[in-house]
């Protein structure tokens, strides 16, 4: 009999939750960053490995709301975390050991589905005996590394008794579910991450504008948005020097994805405040 479920990684920002998700599935999903605050949709990778599939929701960082852009990926990751079977709960090694999930997520009760804790980025934990594993009957974990690889298979063995019995839910041959536009959008926020500084990238969402993907090159067209129209000057750059650089990083990412040649046509505009506005949330795809 076949297993398939859905395990969702959730934890404080800069967990290693994205990192995880991309180690598990194989494939450079989820935008990653060492940036906090990086993800703030779900992302769906799928693992098929012999009789079980494994479906990961990668999660925005569990954190204290700020403004509204933050009350939606709150929201995002209590869905996420109520809709799984398994909960992966990432810790980082270092910072050994772990709160509880139900403080940490500021909930009023323990979540329905069993919690697996992950102690992630175990490379770069000192090798003193700073992980005591617990003692029974404590929850059960697991120590991982998106870098090394160390413990991935381990973890997948933990989890595999919580998904339930039944038939695949996807092709084994899947990695993804998510449309091909909300990884090119996701990969320009990315490279905004990378190039971008202080509180910039945070002010950064991305909308495709248009998508064509008969011929190749494919032809993608996206509207950076910034909040105020000072930074749309710093995103440009001087002689657009800032935003060509970004169009260049991004559009490697996303051919490498697609294994396929993009033309990439940024603009850059302004949506004022658009992090705290519930429609412009909402026409950006991060509120319902
Ligand atoms: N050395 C090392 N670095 C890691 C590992 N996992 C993640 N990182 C780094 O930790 C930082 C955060 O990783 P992310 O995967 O973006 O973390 P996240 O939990 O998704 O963060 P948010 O989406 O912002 O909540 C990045 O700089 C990663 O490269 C690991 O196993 N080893
Ligand atoms: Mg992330």
């Amino acid at each position: 009999m076949t297993r398939c479920g859905t395990i969702v990684l959730a934890g404080r920002p800069n967990a290693g939750k994205s990192s995880l998700l991309n180690a598990l599935v194989g494939e450079h999903l989820a935008i990653v960053s060492p940036k906090p605050q990086s993800t703030r949709l779900p992302v769906v990778g799928l693992l098929t490995r012999d009789d079980t599939q494994y479906i990961f929701t990668d999660s925005p960082g569990l954190l204290e709301p700020e403004y509204q852009l933050h009350v939606a990926m709150r929201a995002a990751a209590l869905r996420a975390i109520d809709d799984a079977e398994v909960i992966a709960y990432l810790h980082p090694l270092a910072e050994h050991p772990a709160p509880a999930l139900t403080q940490v997520a500021k909930l009023d009760r323990a979540p329905r589905a069993p919690i697996v804790t992950v102690y992630t980025k175990s490379d770069l934990a000192p090798s003193t005996n700073l992980y005591q594993p617990p003692q029974p009957p404590a929850t059960s974990s697991v120590v991982v590394s998106a870098v090394t690889r160390e413990g991935l298979d381990a973890l997948l063995a933990t989890l595999r008794p919580h998904l339930p019995e039944g038939p695949f839910h996807y092709d084994p041959e899947e990695m993804a579910t998510q449309p091909t536009r909300f990884f090119a959008a996701e990969f320009i926020r990315e490279a905004a991450f990378e190039l971008l500084h202080e509180e910039l990238p945070y002010s950064v969402a991305v909308e495709i504008d248009e998508f064509r993907e008969a011929a190749e090159p494919l032809y993608i067209r996206a509207v950076v948005y910034v909040e105020r129209a000072s930074q749309k000057g710093i995103v440009i750059g001087d002689g657009g020097r800032t935003i060509k650089a970004l169009g260049q990083a991004a559009r490697v990412k996303i051919e490498a994805l697609l294994d396929a040649h993009v033309f990439l046509e940024l603009h850059v505009k302004v949506l004022p405040k658009w992090r705290r506005r519930d429609a412009s949330l909402k026409r950006l795809g991060y509120a319902r």
